[in-house]
């Protein structure tokens, strides 16, 4: 007798759309009650939905990358027994489910909603003939075949992501083979004193670590643990910083004709609301480029070997929170005018600043802007967001003399360093593109605001 367990998305508070970070079941693996099946990642929290009963996985209905809110269909179970709180039982032939065993139909499933997230894993059963995934590190992870996949608990997965630890190259020396937290940062060790060799696609940088310092053997020091955005962050900048070949072209953009229609059109903006800031016309600009130079406005696929073009336009824009950096995105930037931009900005980044942040609102961009003008600075060099391939980062504007042939003008001249990833875009590229940028905003008329 085959029972079918629905499993969906408990009541996970007022989240919706919440991204799924990890699959950590296959269809035909064995589960225990209690099993996480898959793992959920807000802007606030990670959350594991566990198996309410043990049985064989028979569909799962979600897919990495997914967005799921409370109620969504996670999973079909076929139930070693019948939990005491379901209502239904359905009882199907061993025949048909022979027959078919991917396609239950609908009515004879009993529903029943997973207990509720856990803060802490349950133990996962070991490996059998089913396949575990490993952890998708977001933007730009490779796939991982199922011959590799390691054998590690959601947590171990969770602690090797957040220390930038690709868990094939680690060796599991708990029974049968599972990946445990010492042989995590046992690895972290020796990569760091280059002893291992890592076996796929590892960076293995052969680097001393980091010395051992007691500050307070100098004077007070007073211990600040970092922001949950900054660790998740900050990992990702890391593993972005260290596998991209990272080129920074700087140019600089006259908008002395730009500010004086900006300044002009600025009380409109004003009665409505919002401030009209150079971000907006930089945002047309990067449109504009991206729309010139295709091979801007794309991803490296999985295998690194193909590009994929984009054709929308959705701009990521990095904001400054008190809680750290995140990059939420406008979409669709082609079709909206500078002053719906401008709105919208406003509207993202108080929400960012807020932490109110949707998760899908931090999601599919294709190029990214960092600007530090209202701050300050002549340049610098900002980390690619993977798996976009460009990022232009903004400094302050001010007023330069400008050679005209016979005199200096003194214009008003914006500092422009566009980071590009080196594999897909080539020297020449990144300053035409650069130029081409700079170019539609000192002829700003000629976009389309
Ligand atoms: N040159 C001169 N002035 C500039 C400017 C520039 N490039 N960019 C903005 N300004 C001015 C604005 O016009 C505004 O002037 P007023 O107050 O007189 O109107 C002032 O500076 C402040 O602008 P702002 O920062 O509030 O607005 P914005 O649209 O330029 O930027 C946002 C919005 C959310 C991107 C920004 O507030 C922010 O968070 N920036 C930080 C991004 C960051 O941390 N990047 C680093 C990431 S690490 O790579």
């Amino acid at each position: 007798m085959t029972h079918q367990i629905e499993v969906k998305v408990p009541d996970i508070g007022d989240f919706i759309d919440i991204p799924v970070i990890e699959v950590l079941v296959a269809v035909g693996e064995s589960v225990d009650v209690e099993q996480s099946l898959v793992t959920l990642e807000s802007d606030k929290a990670t959350m594991e939905v566990p198996a309410p009963v043990s049985g064989v996985i028979r569909e799962l209905r979600v897919s990495l990358d997914d967005s799921v809110s409370e109620g969504d269909l996670i999973a079909i179970i076929d139930a070693d027994e019948v939990p005491a709180s379901t209502e239904v039982e359905t009882e199907i032939p061993p025949e048909k489910d022979r027959e078919q065993p991917l396609a239950p139909s609908p009515p004879q499933t009993e529903q029943v909603s997973a207990a509720g997230p856990v803060a802490k894993t349950a133990r996962p059963a070991p490996p059998s003939t089913g396949s575990r995934q490993t952890p998708p590190v977001p933007m730009g992870a490779s796939a991982t075949s199922p011959a590799t996949i390691p054998y590690a608990s959601p947590a171990i997965r969770r602690f090797a992501r957040e220390l930038g630890v690709d868990l094939v190259q680690v060796k599991g020396s708990s029974r049968g083979g599972r990946i445990i937290r010492d042989d995590v940062t046992g690895f972290v060790k020796s990569t760091l004193a280059g002893v291992a060799t890592p076996a796929t696609g590892g960076l293995g940088f052969d680097l001393p670590p980091p010395p051992k310092v007691n500050f307070s053997r100098y004077g007070d020091v007073e211990l600040q643990p970092l922001a949950k955005i900054q660790k998740v962050s900050g990992a990702y900048l890391h593993r972005n910083w260290v596998s991209i070949p990272h080129v920074t072209q700087n140019d600089l953009a006259d908008t002395t004709q730009m500010e004086v229609y900006r300044k002009a059109n600025a009380a409109r903006a004003q009665e409505q609301g919002f401030k009209l800031t150079p971000l907006v016309f930089l945002i047309k600009a990067s449109v504009a480029a991206l729309q010139k130079f295709p091979g801007f406005n794309a991803s490296l696929d999985e295998s690194r070997e193909n590009l994929v073009l984009k054709k929308y336009f959705h701009i990521g824009i990095a904001v400054d929170t008190p809680g750290g950096l995140v990059v939420p995105v406008i979409r669709d930037c082609d079709q909206k005018d500078i002053f719906e931009l401008a709105a919208e900005l406003a509207d993202l980044s108080q929400r960012a600043r807020d932490g109110k942040l949707k998760p899908i609102e931090m999601q599919g961009g294709c190029f990214s802007i960092s600007s530090l003008g209202g701050i300050g600075g002549t340049s610098f060099t900002p980390i690619i967001n993977a798996p976009e391939v460009a990022i232009l980062g903004v400094s302050r504007s001010s007023m330069r003399p400008q050679w005209d042939g016979e005199t200096f003008q003194p214009r008003m001249m914006l500092p422009l360093s566009l980071s590009y990833d080196h594999r897909v875009i080539d020297g020449a590229n990144g300053a035409r593109f650069t130029r081409y940028l700079a170019s539609c905003l000192e002829d700003f008329e000629n976009m389309d605001l």
